[in-house]
């Protein structure tokens, strides 16, 4: 990751943060519909990876999905107005926040499903083989969907077919309320694929040059028509498991723990300290972000909702 990278991580990290900061105040708030997830926390996943990738490689994501729209290059205003049900979201208000879907960037889609997306992916990573492109497929799924059936069978088929998809599991503990050991004995993601013979790695998933070094050797990888791979990336979830979860089945961190944690901490302290930014220009990229999430918000609470005629125009009897 050289310099310019490491300034685009780092934005992209504040970008999410504060949008997403901000949407979880927006659905106390009742502005905001729906249940929501939030990243926060896990933004090196979403930053070290999608920002490698092209408008024509297909990414897929869950319940979880805001931050990995945006690296992928969703307009944040489209994100933000579809949140708050107007026409002029992404999904023209219908989907919200985990139906979110832009094709024009390769985001191709958010689902409530969990594991449901990871069979989708492998279908356009075969896509990408059969029309002899170079473009890739990437998965972002949890330690909780890791137990889906359907997950597996997609180990199956895309190491059979050896096909360019790229499975990024954000191993954060926790699926919903209930802690990994409650739910399986395997401890690593990325040892249930051993017997699939995929190439893998378990990174510190809050290291963001971490994500960003292993992630970019598989996307070389893959754009040569090798995969599929795995990349399981061990990182903590801040907040609750929806806007709104008191949490109390676990103990929150303290606030220094969290800044050892924290991605975006870790990231700017580091180009601080090799000289590549001082803290000025690092606070100027996050109130950079900052204006853009007051932006958004300004977009969507101005944009119309949808007419009732919508719903006859795009339901199917
Ligand atoms: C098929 C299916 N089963 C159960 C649920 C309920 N559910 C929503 S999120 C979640 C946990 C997912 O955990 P994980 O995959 O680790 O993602 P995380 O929430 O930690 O990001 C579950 C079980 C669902 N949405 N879909
Ligand atoms: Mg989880």
């Amino acid at each position: 990751m050289n310099s310019d990278d490491a300034l685009r991580v780092l934005a992209t990290m504040e970008r999410i943060r504060h949008f997403e900061e901000r949407v979880a105040r927006l659905k106390l708030a009742g502005e905001v519909f729906g249940l929501i997830h939030v990243s926060v926390g896990q933004e090196g996943v979403a930053a070290g990876t999608c920002t490698q990738l092209r408008d024509d490689d297909a990414v897929y994501s869950g319940h979880r999905a805001h931050g990995h729209a945006l690296a992928k290059g969703a307009p944040m205003n489209r994100v933000m107005a579809e949140l708050m049900g107007r026409e002029t979201g992404l999904c023209r208000g219908m989907g919200g926040s985990m139906h979110l879907v832009d094709v024009e960037h390769g985001f191709l889609g958010a689902t409530g499903v969990v594991g449901g997306n990871v069979p989708m992916a492998l279908g356009s990573a075969l896509a990408s083989r059969l029309r002899g492109e170079d473009s890739v497929a990437v998965v972002f799924f949890g330690d909780g969907a890791a137990q889906g059936g359907h997950v597996l069978e997609t180990f199956n088929l895309a190491s059979l077919w050896q096909l360019p998809l790229i499975l990024v599991c954000e191993n954060n503990g926790f699926a919903e309320f209930t802690p990994r050991s409650a739910h399986t004995v395997v401890e690593r993601v990325s040892d249930a694929v051993a017997p699939y013979d995929f190439a893998r790695e378990t990174v510190d998933g809050n290291d963001v040059r971490a994500v960003w070094s292993s992630f970019g050797g598989f996307l070389e990888r893959a754009r040569t028509g090798e995969g599929p791979f795995l990349l399981e990336c061990l990182t903590h979830r801040l907040s609750g498991h929806y806007v709104g979860d008191p949490a109390a089945y676990r103990e929150a961190l303290a606030a220094d723990e969290w800044r050892k944690l924290d991605p975006i901490v870790r990231l700017r302290t580091s180009l601080i300290e090799d000289g590549t930014l001082d803290e000025a220009a690092a606070d100027a990229i996050a109130a950079e972000a900052i204006a853009e999430v007051e932006a958004a918000e300004t977009f969507g609470r101005d944009s119309a909702y949808p007419p009732e005629s919508l719903t006859a125009e795009v339901a199917y009897a």
